[in-house]
């Protein structure tokens, strides 16, 4: 039987395991990327593993996320990561070089190779044909020290595309189909994969939206062939050698195929509060808007940002709206600046910020309240921009900046003929904002450098013989990881010190709940369908670690949050009859009292409600190693353990 191109690239990393659909398998790691905001405890968990340099072809650590300095912390814990990479042999891309999805892709990414990063948008890089997966910071340290990464063998999806997009319908109208199509939790267990004559027709920069945004249906990853096209994007950005020619078997097996006519699709949003609400523009025209806000991992490419420049030329936003741009790179941010692109942004009104995510995780430029925000950015969770009741609409670029000229929803279609941008044939290429690690002679002199933000990993404990504690949150479906542990000017800089977060954890859902669960000592928190979507940051398990969660039992989970759970040692438990739901309320004394047992002999859990008189089942799927990390107290005890 043929193979897919995930499947390809599998079976060359496979170290454990066998490509059997549900079963653990253990890859090898050839890149990987943190960011700033996951990426001190993922520093912090690499140093505590002892390994004293990385052992993958290249790591990188990106200043991106945490880049507004309202105090010290984020400048302490730049300099803190700064001096761990220069140390450990890590490449360190300084804030101000751009978002890391951006600039992996542009610099760094390679068709064919396996990229874990401690950021849900990895799979941005399956724009050029990597297998490239999102994961918790204490994965990525592990496989920074050479050690495995382990998934589920997902199934493979293709998503056949045919003809052409009309003029002003972009890569964003289709994953938002895709979307609409699959749902947010479609992808969980799954790897997308797109082909079909219709991938001619979009250049490295509008697949990589498409991968990025996969993230959201919550796929292992999404991935693209390498062909002509991607060659084309790397000799421009002069690395012509890293391309190799990867494509899918033509008599490769899907599980599930999505077909997607271009020629049909039109613009697009995701509308409040959640990235698969889908609606045309065309129904949502004419409404008035507040703001409008143009960058992020998913839309800030160069050919995005010159499709907006084109669009704002000669004219000025309107009156009412506030207009943010933020270009993803500094290649990006340069090349406007030198040929006068950024000259008719900033001429229009457009208010233009530091390469970096900013507003999209909450850095600044929150809507004013009740306002309706247009952005080209991935994810429209409550809340997340930082205003409470914002209603964000996730868009093209095209539809934002036509929509930011008028001040209300416009679809790009009306504007008339579309001017053509072409792929530059050489970027702008400077990697001075790059800095390399000290060659290994020099390594033992290099002091590591910490500020009193960055708090050491919480307190773990070897799984108990079983559990009695109170229910301390009870919460609905697709819970993300934003409501777990909200992040935002305020909180982001709290990323390096756990203690101090976790004052802020759930408390989108109930204000009182860090209290609540520190007074219990140990609890239980149970949730609905899709619990922990969205992002993979390992704090949304790391806080309510610290706080005494020893359970989490839900309907079901979303893919790296779990093994989040896992990593840190809490268990993650799923109803066996999802009715058993309504058999708990906030408060309720649970027992497991049989746990150890259970997961050592691999069968169902008992779950007895105390408080209710009621006893039910749940299920704590885990495979051998997992259970052992279970047992261990979580991944870092674990690793220790067996180092
Ligand atoms: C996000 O988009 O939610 C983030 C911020 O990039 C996260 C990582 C984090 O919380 O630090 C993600 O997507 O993984
Ligand atoms: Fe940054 Fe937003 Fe992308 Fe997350 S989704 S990496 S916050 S730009």
């Amino acid at each position: 039987m043929g193979l897919t191109i995930a499947q390809k690239i599998i079976k060359n990393h496979i170290v454990e395991g066998e490509m059997v659909v549900g079963s653990d398998i253990g890859l090898k790691i050839d890149q990987t990327l943190t960011q700033d905001a996951t990426g001190t405890m993922a520093y912090l968990e690499f140093e505590a593993i002892g390994v004293p340099r990385v052992k993958t072809e290249k790591s990188v650590a990106y200043i991106d996320h945490n880049t507004l300095q309202t105090g010290f912390e984020n400048a302490d814990d730049h300099r803190f990561i700064q001096s761990v990479c220069k140390k450990h042999g890590i490449y360190f891309s300084r804030p101000g070089n751009g978002i890391c999805h951006q600039v992996h892709l542009e610099r760094f990414g390679k068709p064919g190779k396996t990229l874990i990063g401690s950021d849900s948008h990895t799979p941005t890089g399956g724009g050029i044909g990597m297998l490239a997966i999102g994961a918790g910071g204490l994965d990525v340290a592990v496989a920074m020290g050479g050690g495995a990464y382990y998934i589920t063998m997902p199934q493979m999806v293709k998503v056949n595309l045919t003809g052409a997009l009309k003029p002003w319908v972009s890569a964003k109208d289709i994953i938002l189909k895709v979307l609409e199509v699959m749902s947010v939790k479609g992808g969980v267990g799954k790897i997308v994969e797109y082909g079909g004559d219709g991938i001619k027709t979009l250049s490295v920069p509008e697949r990589a939206t498409i991968t990025n945004m996969g993230a959201e249906l919550g796929a292992t990853t999404s991935i693209f062939p390498s062909d002509e096209i991607t060659r084309e994007f790397l000799k421009a950005q002069g690395r012509e050698e890293d391309f190799t020619e990867l494509s899918s078997d033509a008599d490769a097996e899907y599980d599930e195929i999505i077909d997607i006519n271009l020629s049909e699709l039109e613009p697009l949003a995701a509308c409040p509060h959640s990235p698969d609400n889908i609606k045309p523009i065309k129904e949502l025209a004419g409404q008035k808007i507040n703001q409008v806000c143009i960058g992020s991992c998913t839309n800030s490419s160069y050919r995005d940002m010159m499709r907006v420049a084109s669009i704002l030329r000669g004219k000025t936003v309107a009156d009412g709206v506030s207009l943010s741009i933020a270009p993803g790179s500094k290649q990006v941010l340069n090349m406007l600046a030198l040929n006068g692109a950024l000259g008719d942004m900033i001429a229009a009104g457009a208010r233009i910020l530091e390469s970096a995510c900013g507003p999209c995780i909450g850095m600044g430029q929150s809507p004013n309240s009740g306002g309706i925000s247009l952005r080209t950015f991935n994810r429209n969770f409550e809340g997340r921009s930082g205003t409470k009741d914002g209603q964000i609409y996730l868009v093209s670029p095209e539809t934002a900046a036509a929509s930011a000229l008028t001040g209300v929803f416009t679809d790009p279609t009306t504007l008339g003929d579309e001017e053509a941008i072409e792929m530059p044939e050489k970027f702008l290429i400077n990697d001075n904002m790059v800095i390399a690690p000290a060659p290994v002679e020099e390594m033992d002199s290099i002091e590591i450098q910490r500020g009193p933000n960055i708090k050491p990993y919480p307190e773990t404990s070897p799984l108990a013989d079983k559990i009695e504690a109170s229910c301390s949150l009870k919460v609905g479906d697709n819970i993300t990881t934003d409501h777990i542990m909200p992040a935002g000017a305020k909180i982001l800089p709290l990323r390096s010190n756990i203690p101090k977060i976790s004052q802020h954890c759930f408390t989108v859902c109930d204000q009182h709940f860090p209290e609540r669960a520190k007074m219990l000592g140990e609890s239980i928190v149970v949730g609905g369908e899709n619990y922990g979507q969205g992002s993979s940051r390992e704090h949304a398990a790391l806080a309510p670690l610290y706080l005494g969660v020893k359970a989490v039992l839900v309907k079901s989970f979303a893919r790296i949050h779990r093994a989040n759970l896992i990593n840190a040692g809490i268990l993650p438990l799923t109803f066996v009859n999802p009715d058993d739901y309504d058999k708990i309320n906030l408060g309720d004394l649970i027992a497991l009292p049989y746990l150890k047992e259970e997961i050592l002999k691999g069968s169902n859990i008992t779950v007895v409600n105390k408080t209710l008189d009621e006893k039910f089942e749940a299920v704590c799927e885990l495979t051998d190693r997992t259970r052992d990390i279970i047992i261990a107290g979580g991944l870092l005890d674990y690793t220790k353990e067996n180092s």
